[in-house]
């Protein structure tokens, strides 16, 4: 079976698709393309005309959720519970927790109206997440899951932002979140899902969209 993943180098739900390839140890080609500004073969072949994008050998596999469930159905061993109930109620936190880049893409482009608004929004789902998280390292136990995954690309991009600025983002409040998010972003996996120096990148971008947050910058990446 040949993979190739069609990516976006910013783009936090493809990172979610690294990091189950890298975690699952599959081998994979990956393909990176401006969504803003897609090449034809992209429109042709993306019924959404967004990334991320698997193609399996000749077929198509959208949706970056599907795609990691179908990264994890390939596998050997599931980085999902056993319990069914137990992995329902992780992919509702994964879904709950898809609504996040929304209020992370508003509180980087917006002005200070809208960045406070999409931040108080952020924050009390996270309220909602630390309400429910535990003592252990990750999510479900001692064990790199899905579910730690998908709070990868949160985590590393709210890092981002509090080391950017003063601290504009701090999850410290959270404690079982902070303890979280130290321990999903040591994980190798995690840290190679980004493309060297995507962190300068991502200072750039909040620069340039010249955002209330662009204003809190205060450190060069
Ligand atoms: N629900 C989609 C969201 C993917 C998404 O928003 N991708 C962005 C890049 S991070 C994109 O392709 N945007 C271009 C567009 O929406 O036209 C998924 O989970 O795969």
């Amino acid at each position: 079976m040949k993979l190739e993943l069609i990516s976006f180098k910013l783009c936090p739900f493809a990172q979610r698709a690294i990091i189950l390839l890298n975690t699952q140890k599959i081998d994979f080609e990956i393909t990176y393309i401006n969504p803003m500004d897609p090449p034809d073969w992209f429109k042709e072949i993306s019924p959404t005309g967004q990334v991320p994008l698997l193609k399996v050998d000749d077929q198509i596999v959208f949706e970056s959720s599907v795609i990691t469930e179908f990264i994890n159905d390939i596998s050997s061993i599931s980085i999902h519970p056993e319990d069914v109930i137990q992995k329902a109620s992780n992919r509702s936190w994964i879904a709950f927790s898809s609504t996040m880049f929304d209020d992370m893409f508003d509180m980087v482009v917006g002005d200070e109206e809208k960045f406070n608004a999409s931040k108080e929004s952020l924050f009390r789902k996270l309220g909602k997440l630390e309400a429910v998280k535990n003592n252990s390292t990750f999510f479900n136990g001692e064990n790199f899951n899905m579910i730690d995954a998908a709070l990868a690309p949160i985590f590393m991009r709210l890092a981002w932002m509090n080391e950017f600025t003063d601290n504009a983002v701090s999850i410290s409040e959270f404690k079982k979140l902070s303890a979280w998010s130290n321990a999903i972003l040591a994980v190798e996996e995690v840290k190679t899902s980004v493309v060297d120096g995507l962190d300068d990148v991502y200072y750039s971008n909040i620069e340039g969209r010249e955002g209330h947050l662009s204003t809190l910058l205060v450190d060069e990446a």
